[in-house]
C-alpha cells in the first residue's frame, strides 16, 4: 500500500487549511434565516461585488445553487437548454425535472462549448404544441468538457440569440474562479451575460462548504424563498462563510498553481502507450486521458492500489488539480502513471 495518497478525483477534496479554521473559529455569528449573520450577509456582499451583481445568496451547494436558479427562472413545463454533458442536467439527480418540473433540451457542444447557431436551431416557435422555452445554462469552466473555458465572445453570441427569443441566462459558474484565472477576464464581465451565476467557494477555492448563486435583487429575493423551502436555510452558517470569505480573498490567483500542476501532469503522461490526451485541451484545473481497449476503470483501480487517486469515468480517466496536491505530488503521480501503465 502507498505511503501518501495523491488525491486527483476532483477539486471538492481540499481541506480547510490552519489561517481558514481560525478564520471560521473567529467568525462573528446569528441567525442567517433572520437575515442576522453578519459573517454570511459580508460573504454575501462580497460575491455580488466580484460578479457585478445586485445580490447574492449563500447556499449549501453548487447543485442547490443551479437548481434555485432553475427553480427561479422557470414554471413547469417550460423547456431549458444545456449541454448534454451540463452538471445541472448530468449530475444534480434529475432536479430539474423533480423540483421544477422542465424539460432539458440538450445541445451537443464541442468539450461542453454550444454555438449560437445550436441554440438558434433548437428554440421552437412560439406554437400550442411547443414547450415555453424559457432558460440556457452554461458552464465556465465546463466540467465534463475538461475545465474547458467559454470564449467570452461566443457566449455573447449565445447571449444574444437567447435575448432576441425573450429566454433567461444562466451560468454555472461552480469553476468560474479557473476560467478568470486562466483567461485574465474579470468574472464580472463573464457574469455580465447572464441573469444568474452561481460560484462554488468548495472546489478550487477550498472551503470545507458552500456555493452562491447571484443575480438582481428581485431573482435573489425568490431564490431565498425557495432556498428556504428546499431546506437549504442555515441558522448560524458564518461558521462556513468565515471560510469561504477567506477563500475568496486568498486562493483565488493561486488557481494558477493548479493549472501549471494539471499542464505538467498531462505533459508527463501524454506519450504513453494507450492513453490518449491532447495537450491544447488542458485549459485549467482538468485533465481528462482517454483509455484505450475499455481499460479505464481497471487503469483507475492499479493507480490507485499504487497511491494515485482518480475516476474513471466511461472510457475516460478524470485527473483534478487542487489545494491538495502540490507540485512534488504531481511528479510522484507522473511516476506511478508511468510504472502502472
Ligand atoms: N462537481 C463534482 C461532482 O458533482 C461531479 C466534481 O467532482 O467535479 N457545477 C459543476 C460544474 C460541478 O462540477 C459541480 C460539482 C457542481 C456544480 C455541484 O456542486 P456540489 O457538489 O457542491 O453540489
Amino acid at each position: 500500500m502507498a505511503e501518501r495518497i495523491i488525491d486527483l478525483r476532483s477539486d471538492t477534496v481540499t481541506l480547510p487549511t490552519d489561517e481558514m479554521r481560525r478564520a471560521m473559529a473567529e467568525a462573528r455569528v446569528g441567525d442567517d434565516v433572520l437575515g442576522e449573520d453578519p459573517t454570511v450577509n459580508e460573504l454575501e456582499r462580497r460575491t455580488a461585488e466580484l460578479l457585478g451583481k445586485d445580490a447574492a445568496l449563500f447556499v449549501p451547494s453548487g447543485t442547490m445553487a443551479n437548481q434555485l436558479a432553475v427553480r427561479s427562472h422557470t414554471q413547469g413545463g417550460d423547456e431549458i437548454f444545456v449541454d448534454t454533458n451540463a452538471h445541472v442536467y448530468y449530475y444534480e439527480g434529475g432536479a430539474s425535472a423533480a423540483i421544477s418540473g422542465v424539460m432539458c433540451r440538450h445541445l451537443d457542444g464541442r468539450r461542453g462549448i454550444f454555438t449560437a447557431g445550436q441554440l438558434r436551431e433548437a428554440i421552437r416557435p412560439s406554437d400550442v404544441h411547443h414547450p415555453h422555452p424559457a432558460l440556457v445554462c452554461l458552464e465556465n469552466t465546463h466540467n465534463r468538457g475538461g475545465g474547458s473555458v467559454w470564449p467570452i465572445e461566443q457566449i455573447a453570441e449565445v447571449e444574444s440569440v437567447a435575448r432576441e427569443a425573450g429566454l433567461k441566462m444562466h451560468l454555472d459558474g461552480a469553476r468560474l474562479w479557473n476560467a478568470s484565472v486562466a483567461t485574465g477576464i474579470a468574472e464580472s464581465e463573464y457574469a455580465s451575460h447572464f441573469d444568474s451565476v452561481s460560484v462554488c467557494f468548495s472546489k478550487g477555492l477550498g472551503a470545507p462548504v458552500g456555493s452562491a448563486v447571484a443575480g438582481s435583487a428581485d431573482f435573489i429575493t425568490r431564490a431565498r424563498r425557495f432556498r428556504k423551502m428546499f431546506g437549504g436555510g442555515m441558522r448560524q452558517a458564518g461558521v462556513i462563510a468565515a471560510a469561504a470569505l477567506y477563500a475568496l480573498e486568498n486562493h483565488r490567483a493561486r488557481l494558477a498553481d493548479d493549472h501549471t500542476n494539471a499542464k505538467a501532469l498531462a505533459e508527463g503522461i501524454c506519450d504513453l502507450p494507450g492513453i490518449e490526451l491532447d495537450l491544447a485541451d488542458v485549459e485549467t484545473n482538468i485533465v481528462f486521458l482517454g483509455v484505450a481497449d475499455g481499460r479505464s476503470a481497471e487503469l483507475s483501480q492499479q493507480l490507485n492500489e499504487a497511491g494515485v487517486k482518480t475516476y474513471a469515468l466511461g472510457p475516460r480517466i478524470r485527473a483534478v488539480t487542487s489545494l491538495a496536491v502540490s507540485r512534488a505530488d504531481i511528479d510522484a503521480a507522473i511516476k506511478i502513471f508511468r510504472e502502472v501503465v
